[in-house]
C-alpha cells in the first residue's frame, strides 16, 4: 500500500455468472456522490479491451502462460491509467475481477504457477460472490450470453476455478468477504446481498456511514 493511498478500492470476484458486474454496478451507483469508478477486467482501457477481444473473443488457440502474461498485461495498464490514480486522488475504484482471478483461473484452473506482483495494490475489500458453478451457467443462459473462450472451457476446469477460489478466501480472511446467497437472495437486488457487504469491513461501515 502506498504511503499516500487515499481512497478505497473495493473488488468482486467469483465464478461465471455469479452476478460481479451486477453488483459492481450496484455498489458503483450507490456511492456516485462519493466518486466511485467502476472498471472490468480484463479491459477498462483501450490496451485492455483490445487484449479482452483477443484473449476472450480471438477464435484462436491461446498458449496458457500467454493467456497469463495477457491478462496479467491489461491489468498492469488499468493499474497505471485507472487505478492507482483514482486511489491516489480519493476516489473509490470498484474492480469487477483483479488478479485473484488470474490466480484462481490460470492458477486454479489451468495448474500454472501465478503470483500477485508486488506492485499491484491490494485491494481494501475483495466480495467473493459464492454460487454454485451450475447456478452461473444457469443466469448466463438464462441472460443469452454466448460463451467466450475460457468460458467454454469443460465444467472440471470451473469446478477447479471455484476450489481455488475457496482457497484463496481461507488464506486471506481480513480481505475478503465471503458472500452467500440465500432464498431470496435470488431476486437481483436482494437486500441480502447488500446486507453482508456493508457489515462485513470496519472501513466500508466508516465509509457508509459518514
Ligand atoms: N478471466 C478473467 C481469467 O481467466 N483470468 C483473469 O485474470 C481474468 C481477469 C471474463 C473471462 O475471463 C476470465 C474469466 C471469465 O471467463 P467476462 O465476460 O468479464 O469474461 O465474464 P465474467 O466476469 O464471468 O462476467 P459474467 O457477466 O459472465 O458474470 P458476472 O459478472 O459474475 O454476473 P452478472 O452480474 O453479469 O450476472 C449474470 C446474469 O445473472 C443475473 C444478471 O442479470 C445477468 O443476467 N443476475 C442475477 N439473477 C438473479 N439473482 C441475482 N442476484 C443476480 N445477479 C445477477
Amino acid at each position: 500500500m502506498s504511503p499516500a493511498r487515499r481512497g478505497l478500492f473495493v473488488t468482486f470476484e467469483g465464478v461465471e455468472g455469479s452476478g460481479k458486474t451486477t453488483q459492481a454496478e450496484l455498489l458503483g451507483q450507490a456511492l456516485q456522490a462519493r466518486d466511485a469508478v467502476v472498471v472490468r477486467e480484463p479491459g477498462g482501457t483501450e490496451l485492455g479491451e483490445r487484449i479482452r477481444e483477443v484473449l476472450l473473443f480471438g477464435g484462436m488457440e491461446i498458449d496458457a502462460e500467454a493467456e497469463m502474461y495477457l491478462f496479467m498485461a491489461a491489468r498492469s495498464q488499468l493499474i497505471s491509467e485507472v487505478i492507482r490514480p483514482g486511489i491516489d486522488a480519493g476516489q473509490v475504484v470498484v474492480a469487477d475481477r483483479y488478479p485473484d482471478s488470474t490466480l484462481a483461473y490460470q492458477g486454479g484452473g489451468r495448474g500454472l504457477a501465478t503470483y500477485w506482483p508486488p506492485a499491484f495494490p491490494k485491494p481494501d475489500i475483495t466480495f467473493l460472490l459464492e454460487l454454485p458453478v451450475e447456478g452461473g451457467r444457469m443466469r448466463q443462459l438464462v441472460a443469452g450470453k454466448k460463451a467466450d473462450r475460457v468460458e467454454s472451457e469443460p465444467s472440471d476446469f470451473h469446478d477447479r476455478v471455484a476450489s481455488a477460489y475457496d482457497r484463496l478466501a481461507t488464506d486471506e480472511p481480513q480481505r475478503f468477504a465471503r458472500m452467500v446467497q440465500n432464498a431470496c437472495g435470488w431476486s437481483r437486488r436482494a437486500p441480502p446481498v447488500m446486507q453482508p457487504i456493508g457489515t462485513s469491513s470496519s472501513r466500508w461501515c466508516r465509509l457508509n456511514s459518514a
